[in-house]
């Protein structure tokens, strides 16, 4: 990659204020696939001012000339998606079906869903019947700073970047450091699609450097992050001096609720969705809870589908699940799948170890825990990884209340063919987002977490309204 160790900033790529390389890991082969550079404070006030004078002019565009720079990065985005797919599957090990299909399908998803919610938006109307002449105006925030993690790593930057350039944002993007190919990539779309200089920005960085510097800084309005719940805990006590707006994506450990009457293929698909991208997904439903009449099937069921999931490199076509993103990660979930077994939970597949065969690479075996019970640790903890846990409940109220038993409340999953079960048990869920009966969600809809999970939504017009401030203008007319 031409652009690897330089930043964009003011519509130019530049090179770091001072060099200091990081290497970029392919987790399929243990092996370096690019090196990037990582900013200083020199690059980060660089990328700041530029887009503060930037705002001056961008947040006074008319939206329909906001919106015709999206649709043009909507088209170059599809013109590059088999790069984006390649660097995906370099940077964190997706598979190259799983990459191209979800991972730089889903970008292009949410860029059509911010398009069409900015066309429709309306950005002034009067307070009320009872206030003719007062307006209640939308207007940018000011200057974002947009934190993004590697798990999704296009999507996330899609769900930020896009929703604050519609709005009249001007931005500085900082990509994972573990995942940085896809910011890089994405940085020069931006350019390609025209955007004016200083309105988009990216620096590369870690979190302790360019992440808490751009959480820090005092000309930032607003941080929007997605990441660990640590991490947005830092963010926020970084950001308080400044008293930004701090728009937080955290962690989660959904719970899948599947009850006596629900569809046979629960069980399966609620295994595969786990897995998905190796579960390394913050809505992934990782807690199973089953109606004791079912659970025994259920166990088996689980067993057989984890036992017939394959795992293996990203650069093979196919549905199997790729490695884990970093040794870090790797060494994480080994450590909890051994938390799993020395607490007392039942092993029914997988397990410690790699995979046979595949003695290279961040390779996890897919995992399922039986008769997992709260006072564990794989019940509590977010383990990011092809792990499962299963247990029983009695009663519609023991599931909801096991359901919202966590410091989280992103995404619970509910399985039944009652639909006023269904309504009744989704009501009393603590989370942003219940998925009922495998409906998964539409375009526009509103993606966020109750709790420690965070605090922001993004997506469609709620993804919009979080960049914007409210403004009360009296005397209009
Ligand atoms: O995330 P970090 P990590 C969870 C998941 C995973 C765990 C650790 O449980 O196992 O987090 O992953 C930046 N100030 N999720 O350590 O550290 C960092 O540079 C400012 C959930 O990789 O949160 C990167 O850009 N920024 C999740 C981004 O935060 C900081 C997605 C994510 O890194 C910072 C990923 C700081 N002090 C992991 N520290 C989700 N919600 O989808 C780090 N960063």
């Amino acid at each position: 990659m031409s652009n690897a160790k330089n930043f964009y900033i003011d519509g130019k790529w530049v090179a770091p204020a001072k060099a200091r390389d990081l290497a970029v890991i392919d987790p399929s082969t243990e092996e370096v696939c690019e090196t990037i550079s990582l900013g200083d404070q020199a690059d980060t006030d660089a990328a700041v001012a530029a887009a503060r004078r930037a705002f001056t002019s961008w947040s006074q565009t008319d939206p329909a000339e906001r919106i015709a720079v999206a649709e043009k990065l909507l088209e170059v985005y599809k013109a590059r998606s088999e790069d984006m797919a390649q660097a995906i599957s370099r940077e964190m090990g997706a598979p190259q079906d799983l990459a191209r299909a979800q991972q730089v399908g889903a970008g292009s998803w949410h860029l059509e869903g911010f398009i069409k919610a900015a066309k429709d938006f309306v950005w002034d109307h009067p307070l009320g019947d009872w206030a003719p002449n007062e307006r209640t105006v939308y207007e940018p925030i000011g200057v974002c700073a947009l934190i993004t993690p590697w798990n999704w790593p296009m999507n996330q930057i899609v769900l930020k970047v896009v929703p604050a350039l519609l709005t009249g944002c001007t931005m500085i993007l900082k990509p994972s450091e573990i995942a940085p190919l896809s910011g890089i990539l994405f940085s020069e779309m931006m350019d390609e699609a025209g955007v004016p200089a200083g309105v988009y920005n990216m620096v590369n960085g870690d979190g302790p450097g360019v992440g808490s510097q751009l959480s820090a800084h005092k000309d930032v309005d607003m941080v929007s992050f997605t990441g660990s719940t640590r991490a947005g805990r830092l963010i926020s006590k970084a950001g308080a001096d400044t008293i930004k707006r701090i728009s937080l994506e955290l962690g989660g450990k959904g719970a899948n609720i599947i009850f006596a009457d629900a569809d046979e293929k629960a069980v399966k698909q609620g295994v595969i969705r786990c897995f998905r991208n190796t579960g390394q997904s913050c809505n992934a439903p990782t807690r199973m809870l089953v109606e004791r009449s079912r659970y025994d099937e259920a166990v088996e069921q689980a067993a057989e589908t984890a036992a017939k999931v394959t795992v293996g490199p990203a650069s093979e076509e196919g549905r199997h699940i790729g490695p884990a993103v970093s040794e870090l990660q790797f060494n994480k979930i080994q450590d909890l799948i051994q938390v799993g077994i020395d607490e007392g939970a039942k092993l029914i597949a997988g397990g410690t170890g790699r995979p046979e065969n595949l003695n290279r690479g961040y390779y996890i075996r897919p995992t399922v825990f039986a008769d997992v019970t709260p006072d564990m640790t794989i019940y509590r903890e977010e383990i990011f990884g092809p792990v499962l846990s299963i247990m029983p409940f009695d009663s519609e109220d023991e599931a909801v209340a096991i359901a919202n038993d966590t410091d989280y409340g992103l995404t619970n999953y509910v399985q039944t063919g009652d639909v006023e079960k269904l309504r009744r048990v989704a009501r009393q869920l603590r989370s942003g987002m219940v998925e009922g009966n495998g409906n998964g969600f539409a375009q526009g809809s509103p993606f966020g977490g109750y709790k420690q999970s965070g605090n922001g939504r993004e997506g469609g017009r709620f993804g919009l309204h979080e960049f914007l401030e409210t403004k009360a203008v009296s005397g209009w007319g």
